[in-house]
């Protein structure tokens, strides 16, 4: 028998946390941008090694301050889960931030029984000595929390510096056990639509201006994977008549880019070609309303069951 385990991947948002779950698993599995906030959901990547075992990585939104209700909350509520029996935690941090600015993080990881990696990601962007070190900083903070920390450590996941010793030292660890997900293909837990909806939503965050991204959430209304080639239909709901608009562009440009761009994007991950058609569509104030969450699966436990 081989090992077995689940790790976290826990930190701010923007930190690289999905960049570190696709350098690890050599696909693409979770969406990047440069836009903070960009994974929404829990996402599962599945490492299968013949030799060492089975890794079962879960890539969280970013934590912040979250007001309550709506889809943030939702976001943290995500991330806090994610915590839960694990074997580990891979806490990233951002040369950029601050001791001040992880507050949250620290505060969510405080629950954590399992060891955390704190590691400094985007060491590339590191040059020179650095007289505090937010790492250092961090890691004391959190050993003060009574968190069990292994590190800091350095890595760039854009690059893949300190990745396989991260990952070598994070084997060490796992205890024994089968293999949670027996199919060695397997590489995530999320049906087909979800990866597509996500690629439509990663070039929302790509394409659109700052703010307009964070109104949008992608719903997959038709996908016939009987039709030559695969047709799906995808709807794009933003809160307000005044987006519409913006996300279709003049003479339809934007829409037009975005949705070959994301196309592209899903005939690549899944091999073969597809005609994708989308739509905009306004469902008033989704991202604060309880019903419209609910719609989009982005729901809360606890507003289970009042369905
Ligand atoms: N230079 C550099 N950039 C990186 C590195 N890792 C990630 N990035 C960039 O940082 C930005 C954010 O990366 P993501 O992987 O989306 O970050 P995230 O932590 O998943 O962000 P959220 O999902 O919003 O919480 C992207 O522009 C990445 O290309 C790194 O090691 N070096
Ligand atoms: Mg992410």
């Amino acid at each position: 028998m081989g090992k077995s385990g689940f790790i976290a991947i826990a930190g701010r948002p923007n930190a690289g946390k999905s960049t570190l779950l696709n350098r690890v698993l050599r696909a693409k599995v979770s969406i990047v941008t440069p836009k903070a906030q960009t994974t929404r959901e829990r996402v599962l990547g599945i490492l299968t090694d013949e030799a060492r075992g089975q890794i079962v990585f879960v890539d969280t939104p970013g934590i912040h301050r979250a007001r309550p209700g709506g889809i943030n909350a939702y976001m943290i509520h995500e991330a806090r889960q994610a915590l839960e029996d694990v074997s580990a935690v891979w806490y990233l941090v951002d040369p950029g931030s601050r001791l001040e600015h992880e507050e949250a993080a620290l505060n969510l990881l405080s629950a954590a029984r399992a060891p955390v990696f704190v590691l400094l990601n985007k060491a590339d962007l590191v040059c020179g000595p650095r007289p505090v070190t937010v790492e250092a900083q961090v890691a004391d903070a959190a050993r003060a929390r009574g968190i069990n920390v292994v590190g800091p450590r350095n890595i760039s996941a854009a690059r893949g510096t300190g990745v396989e010793d991260l990952l070598g030292e994070t084997w060490a660890l796992l205890p024994e056990g089968p293999a949670h997900y027996p199919d060695p293909e397997q590489l995530s837990d999320r049906p087909t639509r979800f990866f597509v909806a996500e690629k439509i939503r990663e070039q929302l965050l790509l394409q659109l201006g700052e703010e307009l991204p964070y109104s949008c959430a992608v719903e997959i209304a038709k996908f016939d994977e009987e039709a030559e080639p695969p047709r799906i239909e995808a709807v794009i709901h933003v809160e307000r008549d005044s987006q519409k608009g913006m996300v279709v562009g003049q003479g339809g440009r934007k829409i037009k880019a975005i949705g070959s761009a994301a196309r592209r994007e899903v005939e690549e991950f899944l091999g073969q070609h597809v005609f994708l058609g989308l739509r905009v569509s306004v469902l008033k104030d989704w991202s604060r309303d309880a019903a419209a969450l609910r719609r989009l699966g982005y729901e809360l436990p606890k507003e289970r069951g009042r369905r």
